[in-house]
């Protein structure tokens, strides 16, 4: 039932192309406001202040974005992003992150150690490189010749937790509701540009060289500037199988509202689940999602999700809905 009506508030799947069906629309009017940013988790309260700065500053929407994760990436006390980030279950920090213009220019990087700024290496691939994606010790090789500097991201506090966590030794990965994972970040400026990027250490505790969504244009982050923008949170799995970011933004090209959009995602992720006979009852995933006349959404799997929203007039932090308690 969930599927068949997802299906029908997609018009069939039409998912392609995207960008040809939404010339049709007038094109995006300014929403009154001077800019906005949705972002992952009560961290984002603090990274919408730091993206608001650059986009007062001139910055684009782009360079707000990026100093928005900066903050996040640079706090040691944010274990679930750039330094600071949990390990793997062999003690290694890998950072994955991705990031998406307006115009639809992608960077990534996937399973890299020991440069604390994944998102900004991410661009300079989009910028500086003809491809899109660097994984590993190429993504750190290119990030050195960039002048990123090396550095051990495995704080005292994320050692800790790893040795206690290999006493128990159930080498089961786990998706930490509770603890705030990765930031996604998405904004829109005054003349209705729009961009994200989403940044993480990835699944604590999880498998060498396993990359989740966070890095994957289309399942952690898509961004089409004539629809919207969406990026996700929780269990990557989950969302690479679902394609979940670009299944939002099509749901939104669709004519659904930015709330509806992520709710579809998140249904059509539960019955993933109910198809595969699979237990559900560690998951979590949360979408935001914002289109480009400015209008704003949200929904989880379960309860617990939050996202920050800040504008010219109010910055907050608003529970989403979700499907589960
Ligand atoms: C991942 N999506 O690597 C990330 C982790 C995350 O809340 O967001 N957890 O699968």
């Amino acid at each position: 039932m969930i599927r068949r009506s997802f299906l029908k508030s997609l018009g069939a799947l039409s998912l392609f192309p995207l960008s040809g069906q939404a010339k049709s629309r007038k094109s995006p009017t300014p929403y009154g406001g001077q800019g906005l940013f949705l972002t992952t988790w009560r961290f984002g309260l603090e990274s919408n202040e730091e993206a608001w700065k650059s986009l007062k500053a001139g910055g684009s929407t782009l360079d707000a974005i990026e100093q928005g994760i900066l903050r996040c990436e640079l706090d040691p006390h944010e274990r679930s992003v750039g330094l600071g980030g949990r390990p793997d279950r062999d003690g290694i920090v890998t950072l994955d992150a991705c990031i998406m213009d307006h115009e639809g220019n992608i960077g990534s990087v996937c399973g890299m150690e020991g440069i604390a700024t994944p998102l900004s290496v991410a661009r300079a691939v989009m910028e500086k490189t003809p491809h899109v994606m660097l994984v590993g010790d190429g993504a750190q090789q290119f990030a050195l010749e960039q002048g990123f500097p090396l550095e051990n991201l495995l704080v005292p506090d994320s050692e800790r937790e790893w040795k206690q966590w290999l006493e128990k030794s159930e080498y089961q990965p786990v998706i930490n509701i509770e603890n705030h994972d990765t930031i996604g970040m998405i904004g829109i400026d005054a003349k209705g540009k729009l961009a994200g990027g989403c940044s993480t250490s990835g699944m604590a505790f999880k498998m060498h060289g396993r990359v989740g969504d966070s890095p994957i244009i289309g399942a952690g982050l898509y961004v089409d500037g004539a629809i919207g923008a969406c990026t996700a949170t929780g269990h990557g799995e989950e969302v690479i199988r679902t394609v979940g970011s670009f299944r939002v933004v099509s749901g939104m090209s669709q004519g659904l509202s930015p709330r509806d959009a992520c709710k579809a995602a998140i249904e059509a992720i539960a019955d993933f689940f109910k198809r595969r006979g699979k237990d559900w009852s560690n998951t979590q995933i949360g979408f935001i999602a914002i289109n480009a006349q400015g209008e704003t959404g949200a929904f989880a799997l379960r309860k617990g999700f939050n996202y920050a929203v800040k504008d010219a007039n109010s910055a907050e932090l608003i529970d989403a809905e979700f499907l589960l308690d």
